[in-house]
């Protein structure tokens, strides 16, 4: 298959590049390297050292042999060069991550609102809008998130769409799927569930062949290509915006910094390995869906922790103290979390868990670059709202 992917310098979409590319697929990456711009406007850098991206490709080359291309563009800006490219290299398909993806980042500031949502949507619509122009019948897989569904609400989360039974206008009872009620809890989760609108426009209008892979949050660094050599490696982002809970308790164990609980870490949240989320978007990619079908949803996640309990198997992992903070976010302090999610499973996914991979990461990436550790940068500082948590009023 020829494989376009906006976002591939990133954590998610260059492990999956190197993994569709080991495999034999012809892959082009489409990447304005915003992420690494925004590492520099913070004053942070991932704990891996990372390679600029044109080595990266270059040590690629040298390894294995295989050429993989880069266009330096911006998804959400550079229209005529996305669509002239599309037209060009007739992707099979495109796997798009090329979205800002962190929610504290999300919510800094009115400047990052509004980049979030702006850049976000174009990107997204600027994609479908260029395979609706070139006519190109490409498979769009999405990269979404678990957060469109609010975590559910304690109800079991399906794959995307909820079976509900209404009046039928002809007053009897009728039964329909619809996508599940989005409840975002950031601007950045926000613009997952606007996302899905633009998807089943696209579909339902132009026959776009649609799967959004609604993710949870990804844990581990490195997948089987990465790991080929240092100059492939990949980003670990702990800093308080855009590092994730898991990978933060892990780098944090390993340079003896406490482990940083929010409110009581009571929220439950979907997991997934870095190395079990480039399998599911190959197995997306192989199996996708035919052209009259609705846009496909899949909740890609293998498992579903506390925050508290992650805190406390990496504490008895390592005898890391555990810190309980003031939450700077305006979520539920608790919550439970029970969501489907057979699909991927099906298709023959074998998941990594948590058990086998954390000791591995900790010896692996926290203990050998933890020097590259700025400790100044681990709080979270950005602040949901100005309303004291005493006044907050909390609708779950
Ligand atoms: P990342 O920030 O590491 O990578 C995103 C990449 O997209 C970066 O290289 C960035 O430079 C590029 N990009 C952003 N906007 C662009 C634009 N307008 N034009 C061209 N390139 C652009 O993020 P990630 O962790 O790899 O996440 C990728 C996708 O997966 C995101 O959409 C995210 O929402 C989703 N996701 C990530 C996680 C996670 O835990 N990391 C979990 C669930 C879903
Ligand atoms: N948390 C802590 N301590 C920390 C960091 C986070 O207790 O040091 C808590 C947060 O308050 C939250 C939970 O851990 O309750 C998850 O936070 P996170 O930063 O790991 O994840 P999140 O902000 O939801 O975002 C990440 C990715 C995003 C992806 C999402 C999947 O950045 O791109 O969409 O995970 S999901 O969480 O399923 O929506």
């Amino acid at each position: 298959m020829k494989i376009l992917i906006p976002g591939g310098d990133g954590f998610c979409g260059w492990a999956t590049a190197l993994h569709l590319s080991a495999r034999g697929h012809a892959v082009h990456l489409v990447d304005n390297l915003s992420r690494r711009k925004i590492d520099i406007e913070l004053g942070v850098d991932s704990l891996t050292p990372i390679a600029p991206l044109r080595n990266r490709l270059a040590a690629w080359r040298e390894l294995t042999g295989r050429q993989i291309e880069w266009t330096d563009l911006d998804a959400a800006r550079d229209y005529d060069a996305l669509e002239r490219l599309i037209r060009d290299w007739r992707p099979d398909a495109v796997v798009h991550f090329a979205e800002q993806r962190s929610a504290p980042y999300s919510m800094k500031s009115a400047a990052t609102k509004r980049y979030t949502l702006e850049n976000n949507l174009s990107a997204t619509q600027n994609l479908l809008c260029a395979l609706v122009e070139t006519g190109i019948d490409a498979h769009l897989v999405h990269l979404g998130t678990m957060g469109v569904y609010g975590y559910g609400g304690g109800m079991r989360i399906p794959e995307g769409y909820l079976t509900i039974q209404a009046e039928a206008s002809d007053g009897g009872r009728l039964e329909r799927e619809i996508l599940f009620p989005p409840d975002p809890g950031s601007i950045y989760h926000m613009t997952k569930t606007q996302d899905q609108l633009l998807f089943y426009f696209y579909n339902k209008n132009d026959g776009i062949r649609i799967t959004d892979l609604h993710q949870g949050v990804v844990w581990g660094t490195q997948t089987r290509e990465t790991r080929l050599d240092e100059r492939l490696i990949n980003r670990f982002d702990y800093d308080g915006d855009y590092g994730t809970v898991l990978n933060r308790f892990l780098m944090q164990a390993a340079v003896g910094y406490p482990l940083t609980v929010h409110g009581s870490g009571g929220q439950t949240r979907a997991f997934i390995h870095i190395q079990d989320s480039v399998r599911c978007i190959e197995m997306a990619l192989t199996h996708p869906p035919a052209t009259s079908e609705r846009v496909r949803i899949f909740n890609q996640m293998t498992e579903t922790h506390r925050v508290a309990d992650l805190a406390r198997i990496v504490a008895e992992l390592t005898g890391a103290e555990i810190a309980y903070l003031d939450n700077p976010r305006k979520e539920a302090d608790a919550n439970d979390l029970a969501a489907d999610a057979r699909c991927l499973i099906d298709l023959g996914l074998q998941p990594t868990t948590l058990r086998t991979g954390l000791l591995e990461e900790i010896v692996e990436i926290g203990q050998r670059y933890r020097e590259r550790c700025d400790r100044d940068r681990i709080p979270c500082t950005s602040q949901w709202t100005r309303v004291p948590a005493a006044a907050r009023v909390d609708r779950r």
